[in-house]
């Protein structure tokens, strides 16, 4: 296969080169692209050089599938002229989510609605993809009503630039570039992405229509509250959970036991919950402090936790692209 990377020079986009890598996804050829102020550079991975080419250069090299790890704008500008000459596009930018005719993709969840003429196919927003592999079993098996969530995202889910503002307000400078528009360093800012109208952020607004497309149920209500917090990197989030029918604890554990992608990790006599620190490079979403909330008939409280590099954006996109080629669509 040749494959190509847009926007490789980002914490995604690093992290999609070493996955490609380590997971022998089959490169013939693997062509990286950047932003105009990389290109010519070299990327070194694992002692191999690599030269940062224009996304023009790479569209002249007709590779079978491009993973879109930039903005939005490009993507939309650059996607659909990939998938005129055949190119499969895995986008992670939010420009297709949401579009109708683009399928949003889980691989655990809604692989068998891919077909072989999905050119575009668009990668969830990281906070949607954690949530919905542990709401879907659920669904499944007891219906969904409602889903409270609330999130502690790490700031690498912001980006290089914001880590960079960490770091400075940790080690006291005072001129630095802020990306947030309060300090994160020792704060904690109930706003993640930008605000619309209504006082939700695009971040939550993404949790609930991303959720429900992946499920593929409209009628399932959701109601967000996205938070960043000063973590490095795993994002976690709190999910209370109203079902249409009585959730038996014991039995929801066997779900999660079985389902690949899930690791469970709930033993409060010896403190063992899922935490962001211990998420790192790990592909699979850690839930734990499952509990039944007697506050409200059928409802229950959990804690999960993912890494938002992995599972959140490039493990996904390429489980994506392995699935397509298994599936025999490139
Ligand atoms: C975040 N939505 O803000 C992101 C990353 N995709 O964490």
């Amino acid at each position: 296969m040749k494959i190509g990377i847009v926007g490789v020079t980002g914490m995604v986009g690093r992290v999609m080169v070493d996955l490609l890598k380590c997971r022998n996804f089959p490169i013939e050829k693997l062509y990286l692209s950047a932003s105009e102020k990389s290109i010519g550079k070299e990327f070194i991975h694992n002692n191999k050089k690599y030269k940062i080419i224009r996304i023009r250069e790479l569209f002249s090299k007709k590779p079978n599938i491009v993973l879109f790890s930039s903005g939005s704008d490009v993507s939309k500008k650059w996607a659909p002229q990939f998938a005129k000459i055949g190119t499969t596009v895995i986008d992670n930018s939010s420009a297709w989510r949401m579009d109708p005719k683009k399928k949003l993709i889980v691989p655990e969840i809604n692989a068998s609605s891919l077909s072989k003429d999905d050119k575009i196919i668009a990668n969830p927003n990281c906070s949607t993809i954690q949530l919905v592999m542990i709401l879907y079993p659920l669904h499944i098996e007891y219906g969904i009503d409602r889903v409270i969530v609330s999130t502690y995202q790490s700031v690498t889910g912001t980006g290089k630039k914001a880590l960079n503002q960490m770091n400075k307000e940790k080690d006291g400078f005072f001129s630095y570039k802020k990306i947030y528009p309060y300090p994160i360093y020792q704060n904690v800012l109930p706003h993640c992405d930008v605000f619309v109208k209504n006082g939700y952020t695009m971040e939550e607004i993404k949790l609930i229509k991303e959720t429900k497309k992946i499920i593929n149920d409209n009628n399932i209500a959701i109601t967000a509250t996205a938070v960043r917090v000063p973590v490095i990197g795993g994002h976690s989030e709190s999910v209370n959970i109203t079902f249409k029918k009585k959730p038996n604890i014991d039995h929801i554990y066997k779900i999660f036991l079985k389902k690949k992608g899930i690791i469970v990790q709930d033993n409060p006599k010896k403190n063992i919950y899922p935490m962001p620190l211990f998420s790192h490079g790990k592909d699979e979403v850690f839930v734990g402090r499952i509990r039944k909330d007697y506050s409200c008939l059928n409802s229950l409280n959990l804690w999960i936790v993912a890494d938002n590099l992995r599972k959140g954006s490039a493990t996904n996109a390429i489980q994506i692209a392995e699935l397509l080629i298994k599936k025999k669509y490139i």
